[in-house]
């Protein structure tokens, strides 16, 4: 009963804080409606969703069977491990197994036989998931804790890692760094990575067990010892640079550098009892949510967050689609106490019907808008066709044919716009959708000219010809657009220079018959 009236009174700062509710249906003066405030999943038992990787293949003990023993009874060395009897074997998930009361369950590498090559092992963990740590991680090694580990972080599910904290009996020695407690970290420190001497010397081995990442010691520096004033640690959360990230992990990794010596050098004629067992890891934290949504579940394998505030994804780190406004913002513990989701209210016009994945606001206005629409489409939500293109009927606003170029006969057409049908505005005389085409009784010659003769009407006359619609060839001695005209008619000096070189000889000849004529008519 007492263990639990502690540990509710250890929990109790944390689970009570604020941010447990996402919205609310409250009545104001306008009417009752929702309101929206910063929310984040409770913190849970994060070893019951992890996946684990033990490195390197075959440090696992038992495969073949194999003899160890203990610090404490260092020569009756009769205890085994025995990968293929349950009883005796000694699996990476006995790490994360819930234990009955006073029976150990743990892993065991194989012992050091191999000295003085380095006994390394990795234990890597695996979330897919960010989460949040909300408390110490607790690492319980039966048989004595490591002289010499380290603890590495990943923010991107396992790509790229970083160190977290040091762990050796001499920091100076195994990493070159000086010793220091996380007590002793100020305001302006407390993101440090350190080096700590508090965990790797030897205690006796059933004395002290555990090795931590002290989250508490570090919330306290802004929350107070008994962590009262968790408002302070929520504004520095919020203010701090990279405070935030410092408690954040997707992966932790835990290299395991040199087991426990039992406070003495390493005994070459007893290295049965060099090994490391680890029978419990503790990780306490919640789904990162980006303080929209209050609930994470289990699905497929994964912890996913349920997301409010029109977000989705995975750490609801996006718009939901149709809400995409200028930009995604991640909620904020401030203003005190309820926070901001930092959301818009109601869907935003800032649909761009996957043309565009930006918005900008223009305030003036109030309005969202798309920009840089592409698949020539243009307009508030990308909803329209660039000028030269015309609305494909067959295709959905959101297809990348929507838009299809208008075409226009540059000659036959008075602009490059088109109507909805893909029609252009054709110059006199043109016609077709393209405007490529001339009306009846209009020929082509860079764009569409009236016809000048033809067969019908404009018939060219005194024996001349059509060519092409464009201009009578006229007989010697005609001219006009129809031939219409006779040479003599109006100039006589051509009729009578019979040495013109223009003349031909047919014309010559019918200039000297008609001057004959007159002669003998007596003109
Ligand atoms: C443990 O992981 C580190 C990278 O974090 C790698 O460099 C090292 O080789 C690994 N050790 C073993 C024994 O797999
Ligand atoms: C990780 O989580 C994502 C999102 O829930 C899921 O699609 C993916 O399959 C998961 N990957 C693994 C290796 O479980
Ligand atoms: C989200 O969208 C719903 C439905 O359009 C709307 O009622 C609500 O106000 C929006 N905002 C937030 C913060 O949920
Ligand atoms: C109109 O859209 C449909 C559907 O995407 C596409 O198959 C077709 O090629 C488009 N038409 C033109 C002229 O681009
Ligand atoms: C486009 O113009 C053509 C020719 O003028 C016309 O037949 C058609 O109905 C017009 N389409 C629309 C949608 O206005
Ligand atoms: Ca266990």
């Amino acid at each position: 009963m007492l263990h639990l009236v502690a540990f509710l009174l250890h929990c109790l700062p944390l689970a009570m804080g604020h941010y447990d509710i996402c919205k609310s249906w409250v009545t104001t003066d306008d009417g009752p409606s929702w309101e929206f405030y910063a929310c984040q999943p409770k913190a849970m038992r994060m070893k019951d969703y992890v996946t684990v990787r033990v490195d390197p293949p075959g440090i696992t003990c038992g495969d073949p069977p194999e003899r160890f023993c203990t610090h404490e009874n260092p020569y009756l060395c009769s205890d085994e491990c025995d990968a293929s009897t349950p009883d005796l074997a000694h699996p990476p998930k006995l790490m994360f197994d819930k234990e009955d009361e006073g029976l150990a369950t743990y892993w065991q590498s194989v012992t050091w036989s191999r000295y003085p090559e380095p006994l390394l092992a990795n234990i890597t963990l695996s979330w897919n998931k960010s989460i949040e740590l909300t408390d110490d991680i607790v690492v319980t090694f039966e048989y004595g804790r490591p002289t010499i580990m380290m603890l590495e972080k990943s923010l991107d599910n396992g790509r790229t890692w970083h160190p977290y904290q040091y762990y050796a009996d001499d920091c100076m020695e195994a990493f070159g760094m000086p010793a220091r407690r996380v007590r002793d970290l100020s305001t302006t420190s407390a993101n440090r990575i350190i080096c700590t001497e508090e965990y790797s010397r030897w205690a006796g081995s059933k004395k002290e067990k555990n090795v931590r990442l002290e989250v508490r010691d570090r919330f306290a520096i802004f929350a107070g010892q008994d962590l009262r004033n968790m408002d302070n640690l929520y504004t520095r959360l919020e203010s701090a640079k990279g405070l935030k990230d410092f408690f954040t992990v997707t992966d932790l990794r835990m290299r395991l550098l040199r087991p426990a010596l039992g406070g003495t050098y390493v005994q070459r004629e007893n290295l049965y009892k060099y090994f490391y067992a680890v029978s419990n890891i503790e990780v306490t934290g919640r789904c990162k949510c980006n303080l929209h949504a209050n609930l994470c579940s289990f699905k497929e394998g994964s912890l996913q967050c349920e997301c409010e505030h029109n977000t989705t994804g995975q750490d609801c780190g996006k718009c939901k689609k149709n809400f995409r406004t200028r930009s995604w913002r991640a909620g904020s513990y401030l203003p005190l106490p309820n926070g901001s989701p930092n959301a818009w209210e109601g869907p935003q016009d800032c649909e761009c019907y996957g043309h565009s994945n930006r918005c900008s606001y223009i305030d003036f206005l109030n309005v969202v808008t798309c920009v840089s629409c592409k698949h020539n489409t243009r307009g508030q939500h990308c909803q329209h066709c660039r000028l030269g293109f015309y609305r494909n009927g067959s295709a959905e606003l959101d297809d990348e044919n929507v838009c299809i170029e208008c075409n226009c006969n540059q000659i036959g057409s008075l602009h490059d716009r088109c109507n909805e049908t893909g029609y252009c505005e054709c110059r006199e005389g043109a016609v077709g959708p393209k405007c490529d085409d001339c009306l009846p009784n209009y020929y082509w010659r860079q764009g569409c000219f009236p016809n000048v003769c033809d067969e019908e009407l404009l018939i060219c006359q005194n024996g001349g010809t059509c060519y092409q619609n464009q201009r009578c060839i006229c007989p010697a001695g005609y001219k006009g657009v129809l031939c219409e005209q006779s040479k003599c008619d109006s100039d006589n000096k051509a009729c009578n220079s019979a040495s013109s070189t223009y003349l031909s000889l047919t014309t010559f000849l019918i200039s000297a018959l008609i001057l004959q004529l007159r002669r003998l008519l007596g003109d």
